[in-house]
């Protein structure tokens, strides 16, 4: 066997080793929701046959031409009984694109699809997309909402990481061809728009994320709301903030909705991101909230701080200390497969219920927002205790 056979075998042996590895559960938690022990999704799932020019001829050393650096934010849907990520794949080039990776059981052996997806392009060309939000709109369209960055044309002279961030609309029948619709005009930048999955008021609904700048919200007070009357010229001239930043929370800096949220018997059940600054820099975690069925714009119930934070190796990684989440899957036995990625380098799955999701919503004491009102509620919980052992 030739040199190159030879390290295109042993190349195809640990892609295969890495894909068909089986994922447990583990076994220590919090009961709210069910960590595992492995990533679903890294850079080393990508295809060998986008990143390896597999002629001995033109690639006799068998070097690697494209390199991926990290697989992270993916939508999620379920879609003829297989669970789907819209993974946000970033090449070593620092472009992020859209890829389709599937599993049969939502927790282990995802495989990419053949080819990365095409995205349409508008007339004013992305220079890079990411984090796509899925919806199955009851309009029978399954939409994509990403967000579209560009370079700031009004950036001063040499500053070169000035963008500009707009949400991006594509949307398909088979996940295999996708229409590009026109941006989403706001009065903002925006960033983790989400599309609701009902109409309202005979409107799409949206939730969005108005910001001053690129990375600052500034004056931006939390997770917005607008609704829209065509879809294919998207326009929100309203926006109001439906879930809001508060001062010494895990959302004081910034906050996003996740994925769409999920319509429950006691509401609807939404899972976003909050952040907050500290001397490592910015902190990414996921939290919970729940909104009325009838007005989505109602919050019900909000439990005090996280739900879920970054852990030993998920703090690690291109940009440290984060939990980003915008997909999640309800199977209808009521199961819930949570797909977060870690510190913007890997996918993985927490798995739980909706009656324990809507548990801990409606029964974890909400923010008091000072210290005393905590140590008075861990005082109610203490006499509660002592009550119920006698
Ligand atoms: O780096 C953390 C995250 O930062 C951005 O999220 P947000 O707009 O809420 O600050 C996004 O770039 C996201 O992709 C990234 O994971």
């Amino acid at each position: 066997m030739t040199e190159f056979m030879k390290a295109l075998k042993s190349l195809k042996a640990q892609h295969e080793e890495l894909l068909s590895k089986k994922n447990e559960k583990l076994s220590f938690g919090n009961g709210i929701f069910d960590r595992y022990e492995n990533p679903i999704v890294t850079a080393g799932h990508a295809p060998i046959e986008w990143r390896y020019d597999l002629n001995p001829e033109t690639n006799p050393y068998l070097l690697e031409r494209i390199g991926i650096n990290a697989t992270l934010n993916a939508g999620a849907i379920k879609w003829n009984g297989r669970y789907i990520l819209v993974v946000r794949v970033e090449g070593n080039d620092r472009k992020s694109f859209f890829a389709v990776a599937e599993s049969s059981n939502g927790i282990d052996n995802f495989q990419f699809w053949d080819e990365p997806i095409t995205l349409p392009e508008t007339e004013n060309p992305d220079t890079n997309v990411y984090d796509m939000r899925l919806t199955a709109h009851e309009d029978g369209w399954i939409y994509g909402i990403f967000c579209s960055e560009r370079k700031d044309p009004n950036a001063p002279e040499g500053d070169l990481s000035a963008a500009v961030a707009a949400a991006g609309i594509v949307r398909t029948k088979d996940l295999l061809t996708w229409e590009r619709l026109p941006d989403l005009k706001t009065k903002s930048q925006q960033r983790n728009v989400v599309l609701h999955p009902e109409f309202v008021d005979g409107k799409y609904a949206l939730y969005t994320r108005p910001q001053d700048g690129f990375i600052d919200t500034g004056s931006g007070g939390g997770i917005g709301w607008g609704l829209v009357d065509d879809i294919t010229h998207a326009e929100v001239k309203e926006e109001k903030i439906i879930n809001f930043r508060y001062y010494h929370t895990i959302k004081e800096l910034k906050n996003g909705e996740g994925p769409h949220p999920i319509k429950t018997e006691k509401g609807w059940l939404h899972l976003a991101h909050g952040v907050r600054n500290c001397a490592a820099g910015l902190r990414y975690v996921l939290y919970l909230y729940l909104t009325d069925l009838e007005n989505p714009t109602k919050l019900i119930a909000e439990p005090a701080g996280h739900f879920m934070a970054p852990q030993g190796e998920e703090r690690i990684g291109d940009v440290s200390n984060v939990l980003f989440s915008n997909g999640w899957i309800a199977d209808e036995d009521g199961k819930v497969f949570i797909y977060y990625a870690s510190s913007d380098t890997r996918m993985h799955v927490a798995t739980s219920t909706i009656d324990k999701l809507l548990d801990y919503c409606l029964n974890t004491p909400s923010d008091g927002y000072r210290s005393v009102i905590s140590v008075q509620t861990i005082k109610l919980m203490v006499a509660k205790n002592k009550t119920y052992q006698k």
